[in-house]
């Protein structure tokens, strides 16, 4: 019998969803990704990644799993990209009537879709912190606008958003991109002061997707769309932590894992650094 897969492998006590202060919910959809495909496996290798991973965080020395982890049965709706999105509309509204916070892992990037409108409902000023190497801000891409390339297309319609890490656009982007709240890699590797301007530009209210190709493809080769000169780990650590401090992570996602069956370097990043987010958010002294 294959055992249900919780994130971080935890004992019975720490899943219980009434006890739990966060939950996570697998989304692995991979209905609209345009290159490898792949990103269906991403939830799974995440949670197995977690398993493996010491429930000490160093860096607030803490330990943020006794706060209680929930893993929920995965959104399997696989109709349409509109139809996951209601599916997973309405799972996060119960996490947030229930008060929790909420972790999805994709799955490709249009899983982030109904997430937002979730959090436009609980949230009337909120913003969205994309950290990507893709603007996502087509407004429909291959007869929908749903597409996981027009994801941040949506998200504008719904709360302000900041984008950081982008290093590939199409023109036709152009006119939907605002260039105050664009943070290009190539700009960010120039400045000192990139993660205040950031803060700068966000609500008090923050949610985060991160599609995890803003890592640089030597961290992080495990996408369906590497882009080469992306972030390191300690950049984007460093970065939410003056995130956490400075505003309220009201949520989050990690989407686009693309896992590799000999590598699972990627995973464990991917694992981690959810961890670490939340060890921040929950346990920062
Ligand atoms: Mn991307």
């Amino acid at each position: 019998m294959i055992e249900k897969q919780n994130y971080g492998g935890l004992e019975q006590e720490f899943i219980d969803y009434k006890n739990a202060s966060i939950v996570v919910l697998p989304v692995p959809y991979d209905g609209t990704s345009t290159w490898l495909k792949g990103a269906d496996k991403g939830p799974e290798a995440i949670l197995e990644a977690s398993a493996n991973m010491e429930l000490y965080d160093i860096e607030t020395d803490s330990e943020v799993y006794t706060k209680g982890i929930a893993t929920l049965d995965p959104v399997m709706e696989n109709a349409s990209p509109e139809a996951m999105s209601d599916a997973v509309e309405m799972k996060v509204d119960a996490i947030l009537n229930d008060k929790k916070f909420p972790v999805i892992l994709g799955g490709e990037h249009s899983v982030s879709i109904g997430v937002f409108r979730a959090f436009a409902k609980h949230y009337e000023n909120y913003s969205i912190l994309q950290l990507d190497a893709h603007s996502d801000m087509r407004d429909s891409y291959e007869g929908s606008d749903h597409n996981h390339a027009c994801v941040m297309a949506r998200a504008k319609e719904m709360a302000t958003v900041a984008q950081v890490g982008i290093r590939s656009s199409c023109i036709e982007e152009k006119h939907n991109i605002d260039p105050d709240r664009i943070f290009y890699a190539h700009e960010i590797k120039e400045s000192s002061n990139w993660m205040y301007d950031v803060s700068e530009k966000l609500k008090d209210d923050v949610y985060i997707t991160i599609d995890l190709d803003v890592f640089d493809p030597a961290y992080m080769p495990s996408t369906g769309t590497p882009e080469p000169d992306g972030l390191n780990y300690r950049e984007v650590i460093n970065f939410l932590k003056l995130i956490n401090e400075r505003h309220n992570i009201i949520g989050l996602d990690v989407v686009e894992l693309c896992p590799n069956d000999v590598n699972k370097a990627p995973d464990f990043l991917a694992s981690k650094l959810i961890y670490q987010i939340l060890s921040m958010k929950f346990c920062n002294a």
